[in-house]
């Protein structure tokens, strides 16, 4: 047992403290009672049975009287809490953080100084639109929100997988939200953006256009929770000890890489385990493969501020990173679950305006109004103003101030004084208010303006980036991006709705717009009339590149197959002479195995060997997979192929463009596909025709488990031809 499986089984045991009970002793004064562990009501009073209600008689009614069922039923009755207004779906996990070299030039926060010291976090990803019950692989944007808990006090970086942002504005933000909800008549759909409301609001908002070029990629369908990007999206401010201030953006760059599920397997997933996601990133920390990901800073001096072409501020802008390279500073480790989801996952209360000495906001009036919202969020969902003392929330510095009382306050503070400045406590003296160079200080940036309620038109360009990011996609990154559209707008009940997209569209590319438009049974695309309609805005920048290579997913990650889950498909006559060196150098190479068969139990080899079955075709579809095994064995192969199931299991591998290796007769999976042992095998696809007795043979058996490992590396084979033909 790994140690990460250890602490897993005592949680499970309930052996840790905090298992959910006021446990052992509870101190008053110097007076210290000792619980014994047996079930009590809240205030202490043991319970002598906890399976019966107090009645007039056995057969007669319930007493009011029964103050332990009251209790229990009415703690019951408020369990629940209102949802997050937005990001309401979510999972998380404990960690820590180190920098890698002092980052004294730029900032002065104390978390980012000294390569030693480690910052506890807490990071919480979650998806936007859905409730608290969705299903974890919609199309949306997932947030990706980090909680440090550093010696200065918590800093709170509360990000997204997707650097820019659909409006400019935070009076946009409740329009937006209202829009992508579901629809208020009927509450449908349930965590989509493909209905009406959204692509109303969104095609008449072309400040919209970049984000939604993201938003119908398959960044929006992630794989994994641990193989995405984060990114602050806003710029913010470094400070150095000196006063001086650099812009920066903020990038979290996963060690996996940047990787999607296709869109027909996440709406599978979404069936079929709708917690893919959150069960993923459980799995993954209890076995002790923990999630990392680096800290990237872009840093812009402040001097350089208008030198990019586009404005800074405008968060549906992203600064290429062939402008200005992303220097890496850091590293994140997630290497604990938490031990109970609503106390944690539920309960944790993040804030773009938790900073920390150092760290500052620019001036981006989307993150100006945001400022606002977290705080009054919380006092809502977490019932008054005292969330910060949740042991979540807590921060691991001593904090001291007047403030005092309201629902739910649990520190007890002491004595006379609540005031200050004052004479008559201590705390005159010792909650001294620094009217120096101490603690955290504003930016003094020198502002002198009218007030005035309108854009800057610094923000008026809509499209360059739009297009910049397609052009910057590879051409299966490009076909998935035309087919999301596709998709989302033939869910549209109004016709003028999809027209006004395509209009947009082609201000982003015509070819695109054109493909998009047709199969949508409306007219060609009309660049004109988007230009004629209220809120369109074409002051284009020139941009010293076209494509960005670094906006694409292709190719990410250190081209290890590390946490890939395999799956081995098996029926009674399977060869284990095929099936057990390859799976030993699947999981040398840090994948996970699982065997799948027409039932639980075992099946046994052509050698009589009992081989143990993990899962069925009937509970565990292809979807869940990463890449399909079909070791030889004549008897296996001949069953399999008459299982629909499992044939099913191998084409809709194969249609989703995941690795498939065959050995000797396992290729009859494939035989639909019309590849037999010879043929040329399409790419990702591994069918070794050795001969089963020769697989005895280390060398064979290497040799396969070095082709498939390569194929699953790549992670996907999207340029399988005639994909659309196969029947899954
Ligand atoms: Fe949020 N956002 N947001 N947001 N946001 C919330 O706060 C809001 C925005 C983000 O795991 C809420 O505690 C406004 C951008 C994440 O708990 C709420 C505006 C980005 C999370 C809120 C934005 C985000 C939230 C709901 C525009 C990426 C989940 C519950 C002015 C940089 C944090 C809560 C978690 C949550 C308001 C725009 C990221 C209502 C008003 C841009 C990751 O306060």
């Amino acid at each position: 047992m790994t140690p990460q499986n250890k602490a897993a089984a005592g949680r499970r045991a309930g052996t840790k403290a905090g298992d959910g009970s006021n446990a052992k002793q509870q101190q008053l004064e110097g007076f210290t009672v000792e619980h014994p562990p047996t079930l009590t009501t809240n205030q202490g009073l043991q319970i002598p049975d906890n399976h019966n209600s107090l009645k007039a008689g056995v057969r007669g009614p319930t007493l009011l009287e029964d103050f332990i069922l009251r209790e229990k039923i009415t703690h019951f009755d408020h369990e629940r809490i209102p949802e997050r207004a937005v990001h309401a779906r979510g999972s998380a996990a404990h960690g820590y953080f180190h920098v890698y070299k002092s980052m004294s030039q730029f900032t002065c926060a104390d978390f980012l100084q000294d390569p030693d010291a480690k910052t506890p976090v807490f990071v919480r990803f979650s998806t936007v639109a859905g409730s608290r019950g969705s299903a974890d692989t919609v199309r949306d944007v997932r947030g990706f929100a980090v909680k440090f808990y550093t010696r200065e006090g918590n800093y709170d970086l509360v990000g997204n997988n997707i650097p820019v942002f659909f409006i400019q504005d935070a009076m946009k933000f409740p329009d937006l939200i209202h829009a992508v909800k579901p629809e208020p008549h009927h509450e449908m759909p349930q965590a989509a953006s493909a209905h009406d409301t959204f692509w109303d609001f969104a095609s008449l908002m072309p400040e919209s256009t970049h984000m939604l070029m993201w938003a119908m990629s398959d960044r929006a369908i992630p794989r994994s929770l641990r193989m995405m990007e984060g990114f602050g999206v806003h710029t913010f401010r470094f400070i150095n000890s000196r006063g001086e201030s650099h812009f920066v953006k903020f990038h979290w760059k996963p060690k996996l890489g940047v990787h999607g599920l296709l869109w027909d397997e996440a709406q599978k997933i979404a069936g079929k385990d709708a917690d893919f996601h959150r069960r993923d990133l459980w799995e993954a920390i209890e076995n002790g493969d923990f999630p990392e990901w680096e800290l990237g800073v872009q840093i812009v001096p402040q001097d350089k501020e208008h030198s990019l072409g586009f404005d800074l501020l405008d968060p549906t802008k992203l600064i290429p990173e062939e402008m200005v390279p992303v220097q890496k500073i850091g590293k994140l480790v997630l290497n604990r679950n938490p031990d109970n989801f609503f106390a944690e996952t539920e309960q944790v209360a993040f804030h773009p305006g938790h900073v920390v000495p150092g760290i500052d906001f620019s001036n981006d009036p989307l993150l100006q109004g945001r400022l606002f919202s977290y705080t009054d969020t919380q006092i809502s969902r977490l019932g008054g103003a005292n969330f910060h003392e949740l042991p979540i929330n807590k921060a691991v510095c001593p904090f001291h101030n007047m403030q005092r009382d309201g629902m739910h306050r649990q520190t007890i503070a002491r004595g006379q004084v609540a005031y200050e400045p004052n004479t008559l406590g201590s705390g005159g003296a010792e909650f001294r208010v620094d009217g120096g160079s101490n603690g955290f200080q504003s930016f003094p940036e020198e502002i002198d303006p009218p007030k005035v309620r309108r854009r800057s038109p610094s923000f008026d360009d809509h499209f360059t980036q739009a297009r910049l990011f397609f052009n910057s996609q590879s051409a299966a990154e490009k076909e998935h991006i035309v087919a999301a559209f596709r998709f989302e707008l033939s869910k549209l009940e109004v016709p003028a709705i999809r027209q006004r997209m395509v209009d947009n569209l082609a201000h982003v590319d015509e070819k695109l717009a054109r493909r998009v438009a047709e199969p949508l049974g409306i007219g060609e695309p009309d660049a004109k009339a988007a230009a004629g309609r209220a809120g369109f805005r074409d002051h284009r920048i020139a941009l010293p590149i076209d494509e960005s290579p670094a906006l694409s997913m292709a190719d990410t990650g250190d081209g290890s197959i590390r946490t890939r889950k395999i799956a081995i498909l098996v029926a009674d006559g399977v060869d284990s002479a095929s099936l057990k060196p390859i799976r030993d150098a699947l999981e040398q190479a840090g994948a996970q195995c699982k065997v799948v068969g027409p039932r639980l139990g075992t099946v046994a080899s052509a050698s009589r060997r009992q081989i143990d079955v993990d899962m069925t075709f009937a509970n565990t579809p292809s979807v869940m997979f990463d890449a399909v095994l079909v070791p030889a064995g004549t008897d296996s192969a001949a069953a399999l192929a008459a299982i629909g199931d499992a044939v099913h299991f191998v084409l809709e591998a194969y249609k989703h463009c995941k690795a498939i290796c065959t050995v000797g007769e396992g290729v009859q999976l494939l035989s639909t596909l019309g590849i037999v042992a010879d043929s040329d095998a399409p790419a990702g696809v591994v069918v070794a025709a050795t001969p089963v007795t020769n697989l005895g043979d280390a060398t064979a058996a290497t040799q396969i488990a070095h082709d498939f490992i390569a194929a699953i590396a790549k992670h996907r084979h999207w340029d399988r031809a005639n994909i659309d033909a196969v029947p899954a």
